[in-house]
């Protein structure tokens, strides 16, 4: 029986109609959150373990923030980068301690980060490598995601992100991801730059073989081509650590960041890197309106300095485990994949039993919002404010979810 005073369906219907239907949501029509809780328009409460595509790694409004968001919206919102202002020196220096780079060059969203990434590398190729003019050519993995633009999707191996966006931009050469002998064949002379997810999110969280991240590093070095992480999804405390490449110890010439640096409440996006790198922009090079204004950093100073306790990247790993022994613990029991690094988990379900979608659709049924990738994959990533019993919950719903 439909319950005709609930507001959801009227909301649902209401969104569809006004917006393109570049995405197939949930229907669920969400007014308000809290930590790991969101509620709807008809009250109901649901834990969160998409965190806004790990966005929100501090939780929903988180106080910290909001509050350095409140004060600043009553100073100062915009100046433009024609100017300076009192919050962007600390921002970027303190972010450039935590990545140990030299400079940071502060965007907006994630893909502007990795367009950032795309054009210094090929400039510092001219430039510093000496690339033949044009050549330039950028080593990616299959099964990237890195953004949205029609360079990016120039270079992506998913047809639903690329088909019928062409002319596509030239100079990228596409490899198996986790493949090192496969990376190393593919450098060039003309090659300038290899650019990867240290662990691919939207692939469904695949973590690449032990070795392989110091492999590339190692070989990026021996070439002479600079090594782009793209942490946007798994960096900032996501799988336990402030980046991913940290578990192997691994640095690359380029951090690219996003999501979680606004703290959920702002776009920020960032590249650091060091001065022999990003020192080949000169001014009138590259730029954007909206880049390192000053809501933004005041509210990303925070991001950063809750990182610097490390507290998050702890709980993340510590509760990641018990996330893992209970994913794992739904193996042959609806789940044929599990795949976990902190708090960031991808599960494979068997497709006889039903799609990522459909998983999802009664996941959300029972009071736990997730998203699948592809087929029957879905990924689990909730703010790393969640608690112990808040991770038995979502997995013992997964199991009922599971159990049919
Ligand atoms: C969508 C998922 C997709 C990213 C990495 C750069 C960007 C992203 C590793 C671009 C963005 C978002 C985009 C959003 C859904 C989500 C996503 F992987 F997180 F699940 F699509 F693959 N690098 N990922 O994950 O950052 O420009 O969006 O700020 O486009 O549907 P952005």
């Amino acid at each position: 029986m439909v319950d005709d005073k609930l507001r959801t369906p009227g909301a649902v219907r209401d969104a569809e109609r006004w917006t393109a239907h570049n995405y197939h949501p949930l229907p669920v029509v969400i007014s308000s959150a809290e930590g790991a809780w969101l509620t709807d328009v008809d009250g109901r409460r649901y834990l969160d373990c998409l965190a806004g595509y790990s966005a929100l790694n501090f939780g929903h409004r988180h106080p910290q923030l909001i509050a350095a968001a409140h004060a600043q919206l009553d100073r100062l919102t915009l100046t433009s980068r024609a100017f300076i202002h009192d919050q962007f020196a600390d921002f970027c220096r303190e972010l450039a301690e935590l990545c140990g780079k030299d400079l940071v060059l502060p965007m907006n969203t994630g893909a502007e980060a990795v367009e950032t990434g795309i054009k210094v590398a090929r400039k510092w190729g001219y430039q510093v490598k000496g690339v033949a003019a044009g050549q330039a050519n950028i080593v990616v993995a299959e099964g990237n995601f890195h953004g949205r633009t029609t360079t990016i999707v120039s270079f992506s191996t998913d047809e639903d992100a690329r088909a019928d966006f062409g002319p596509y931009t030239p100079g990228f050469t596409v490899v198996p991801y986790g493949d090192l002998d496969a990376l190393t064949a593919a450098i060039n002379e003309n090659t300038v730059a290899v650019l990867l997810e240290p662990i691919q999110g939207e692939q469904g969280v695949v973590v690449p073989p032990e070795g392989y991240l110091p492999g590339v590093r190692q070989v990026c070095t021996e070439r002479n081509v600079l090594f782009i992480a793209d942490e946007i999804q798994s960096g900032l405390g996501r799988t336990g650590a402030t980046f991913a490449c940290d578990h192997e110890g691994v640095v690359p010439d380029m951090y690219l960041l996003g999501k979680a640096l606004g703290g959920g409440i702002v776009p920020v996006s960032a590249v650091a890197a060091n001065a022999d790198v990003l020192g080949v922009l000169k001014p009138g090079q590259h730029g954007s309106t909206f880049g390192g204004n000053p809501l933004a950093c005041a509210v990303a100073i925070e991001v950063v300095r809750l990182l610097a306790t490390g507290e998050f990247q702890r709980r993340s790993a510590e509760l990641g485990e018990r996330l893992r022994a209970g994913l794992e613990g739904l193996l042959g029991k609806g789940l044929v994949g599990v795949r976990v690094r902190g708090l960031w988990a991808g599960l494979d379900i068997d497709p006889a039993l039903m799609s990522g979608r459909e998983a999802c659709e009664r996941l959300a049924a029972r009071g736990v919002l997730a998203k699948d990738t592809h087929g029957s994959t879905i990924r689990l990533a909730p703010p790393l404010v969640i608690t112990e019993e808040e991770i038995d919950l979502a997995v013992a719903q997964l199991t009922e979810v599971l159990a049919g």
